[in-house]
């Protein structure tokens, strides 16, 4: 164990250091499944760390972009070795800390892996285009120049592939990194740094900066070092860092909330659809912004849809995510499960039937665990909040619907535009709902959830806004794009005209 995690107090890691925050002040987190077992202790930073992180990376940045490419990319292939060997660890990590299935978490490690994977092999790529110039004897094109430093502002219920995901590309393209994680899981976010210290990432490339959002997080969108900002988290909070943001003219991504909806047809494969959304909506206990909240299941199949439905959540097991037989975990926090039990009592006071679950599950073999059961409504209201609102939590909403279109209605009917999907054998209803439905990720015969890493990941409306995560367009926010003229002529030349 590194010096960083052996004393179970985590510092900051800064210019290459691992150090404390100018603060003196320290902060706990504790494993969701049993809150009485402190995960750590962690830096609880203020301005000052987060202005010294900035310092650094700003220092560090010049370098760090006129090296290679592929040698930055040579740093990343080493950082997958040192991944694979803490893969194991890492997995508890996010385990203890945010409380999802060991399974996922795994699941999640390797996610990062092939993030990583990808952005390192774009260091032999980070394309320009070459052009025919209007003018004799000139050369055309563009490449690609980093930010400079920008900040990674993540959330905690992917505490590993998130800032991965962003990370990745950010440095590929040459930009030194500032990465503020959720307080709530800054445990994986150490053992990253580590990750990435040991690869041989040069000192002030990769900062970490620990604590709560509200005393750093105008820092690192607003001070004029920062060249860029990749945040994911609520809607709420991605509305004022876009706005502070954009006053600053930063190159701003957002990646922000869901309320996915999955739509059966009559004619769906109900072995595909009813376990697809089952993952959807109760894996990752819902904590996923791809998750599916709403069930909208044409007329002539509903009774038998939701037969199986119910069946299948009930055959649930809920329980600590350490061990592999459970397939529902806590919900990540004392916040969250009190929000998700809210969630569940406005969907009964709005006229909501709930037909499974809905009650928190405690006594003495949950240990003071945050469970909530898989929950179902149906016959919900369209204009009520568990219609509408995102939850973030196990809980799913079916609706009824007459047609497709009927059926994207209902999908398009909320603010949000994340990600949804269609169960149908039928190749134009597909394509009617692939062309009318209001989200940036579509799904077809598939569950609403995740991704590839070289596919753009993001949303509409309020899911999102900036250019994509992952796929090609990640080396696009992470870099400005320059356009060069040359003009190769012998001699000077007449220009009719200048343009
Ligand atoms: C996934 O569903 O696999 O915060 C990824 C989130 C999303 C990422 C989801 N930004 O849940």
């Amino acid at each position: 164990m590194s010096e960083a995690q052996s004393a179970g107090v985590h510092k900051n890691f800064i210019g290459g250091k691992w150090v404390e925050s100018a603060s003196g002040e320290k902060y706990r987190t504790v494993n969701p499944a049993r809150p009485k077992q402190v995960v750590g202790e962690f830096q609880a930073s203020v301005v000052q760390d987060a202005d010294s992180a900035i310092a650094e990376a700003a220092a560090s940045a010049p370098a760090w972009g006129k090296m290679p490419a592929p040698q930055r990319g040579s740093i990343l292939f080493k950082a997958i070795d040192v991944f694979e060997r803490r893969a194991g660890e890492l997995a508890r990590a996010i385990t203890i800390e945010e409380g999802k299935p060991i399974a996922d978490a795994t699941g999640e490690v390797k996610r990062a892996m092939n993030i990583l994977e990808y952005a390192a092999g774009e260091g032999r790529r980070l394309f320009g285009y070459t052009t025919p110039s209007e003018l004799p004897d000139t050369a055309a094109y563009t490449f690609k120049r980093p930010l400079g430093v920008v900040s990674i502002i993540t959330p905690w219920n992917f505490p590993v592939a998130i800032p991965v995901w962003k990370m990745a590309p950010a440095l590929i393209c040459g930009n030194a990194i500032v990465f503020k994680p959720a307080s709530a899981t800054p445990f994986a976010a150490t053992i990253i740094a580590e990750i990435f210290e040991e690869a041989g990432i040069p000192a002030g490339v990769f900062n970490l900066v620990t604590g709560p959002g509200g005393s750093i997080g105008n820092k690192l969108v607003e001070d004029p070092r920062i060249g860029g900002v990749s945040f994911t988290g609520s809607t709420e909070i991605g509305t004022r860092i876009y706005a502070r943001g954009a006053e600053a003219l930063k190159k701003v991504q957002a990646e922000l909330g869901g309320k996915n909806a999955a739509i059966v047809m009559n004619d769906a494969d109900l072995d595909k659809a009813v376990p697809g959304i089952v993952q959807g909506a109760f894996g990752s206990t819902g904590q996923r912004c791809t998750a599916t909240s709403r069930a909208i299941v044409q007329k002539g199949v509903y009774n038998e849809f939701m037969d199986r439905l119910i069946a299948q959540t009930k055959a649930l097991k809920v329980g600590d995510g350490m061990d592999p037989e459970n397939d529902v975990a806590p919900l990540s926090s004392k916040s969250q499960f009190n929000t998700v039990r809210e969630y569940i009592g406005y969907g009964t006071e709005e006229g909501a039937k709930l037909v499974v679950g809905g009650h928190a599950l405690e006594g003495a073999e949950y240990e003071g665990g945050y469970y909530v059961e898989p929950t179902i409504f149906t016959d919900v209201p369209e204009n009520s909040r568990i219609a509408q609102e995102e939850i973030f939590g196990p809980v799913l909403s079916v609706f009824q619907a007459e047609d497709v279109q009927d059926a994207v209605r209902i999908s398009n009917s909320v603010k949000f535009g994340l990600s949804s999907s269609i169960y149908t054998r039928d190749l134009v209803l597909a394509h009617e709902y692939i062309n009318t439905v209001e989200t940036g990720m579509v799904h077809v015969n598939a569950p609403t959830l995740g991704g590839e890493v070289h596919l753009p990941f993001g949303g509409l409306k309020a899911s999102g806004v900036g250019q994509r995560e992952q796929g090609t367009e990640a080396f696009d926010f992470f870099t400005e794009t320059i356009t060069a003229y040359i003009d190769y002529s012998a001699s000077a030349r007449e220009r009719s005209r200048f343009i």
